[in-house]
């Protein structure tokens, strides 16, 4: 039997219809506060609130429950520095041919380039592993399904609760990051899906002028 062949009470907060519209008016509003921060301070972030941001993105639903993910959280000032080697050396190909004129035109309003130097400032960079499958004790493999599905929700969430405990982050994606697998001596099951430099933003910080899409852009509803 597993911890969920059983079958308890589900403990469900109701709220009045008017409750209910102002919190998810009041947490929209907070959400829509995040922004991808570039530039960050390197002031000191208790590995606390890291853990329990990561407990939140582990609460995130996932295929059979399997909860595919792992989350290496990089404070080591060396091994950050190992990163943001490797991740430039990418970086620099990427740039300079491997991404296309389109590509590279679609980034220009972030100003992004192969520097990564929030590799190093961040205080801490945490990696998502999504895990392909698991292995028992005796070597057998079993399977994980809706991996990315699962993995994304996870991340999500922990963007929202770093958000949340007043922290910024930025969802980076160096490309290709198996350098991370080697770098963080992670076992084969499990691939990098993303890294995410959390921190404070650096003094004077600036951020793109974005604008969301407005609610008819992304929602169609059928009455
Ligand atoms: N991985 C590169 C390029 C990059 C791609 C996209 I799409 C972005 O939204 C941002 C960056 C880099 O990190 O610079």
């Amino acid at each position: 039997m597993t911890d969920h062949d059983t079958f308890v009470p589900l403990h469900f907060k109701r709220h009045s219809p008017e409750e209910m519209l102002a919190r998810a008016q009041a947490f929209h509003a907070e959400l829509d506060r995040r922004r991808t921060v570039r530039q960050f301070s390197d002031e000191p972030v208790p590995l606390a609130v890291i853990e329990e941001v990561v407990r939140s993105a582990s609460t995130a639903p996932s295929g059979a429950h399997k909860q595919p993910w792992t989350f290496v959280a990089v404070g080591n000032p060396e091994l950050k520095r190992r990163i943001r080697e490797a991740a430039e050396e990418e970086e620099r190909i990427n740039y300079s041919g491997r991404m296309s004129d389109e590509w590279l035109e679609d980034l220009k309003p972030f100003g992004t380039d192969a520097n990564k130097p929030f590799l190093e400032t961040a205080p801490w960079l945490v990696v998502v592993f999504k895990r392909a499958f698991e292995l028992d004790s005796d070597g057998h493999k079993h399977q994980n399904y809706y991996v990315n599905e699962s993995v994304g929700i996870a991340t999500g969430l922990l963007l929202a609760a770093a958000h949340h405990a007043g922290l910024a982050t930025l969802t980076h994606t160096p490309s290709p990051m198996n350098f991370l697998s080697k770098a963080l001596n992670r076992p084969d099951n499990e691939r990098p899906y993303l890294l995410i430099p959390i921190g404070f933003p650096a003094e004077g910080c600036q951020v793109p002028l974005l604008t969301r899409k407005r609610l008819d852009q992304v929602l169609v509803v059928h009455k």
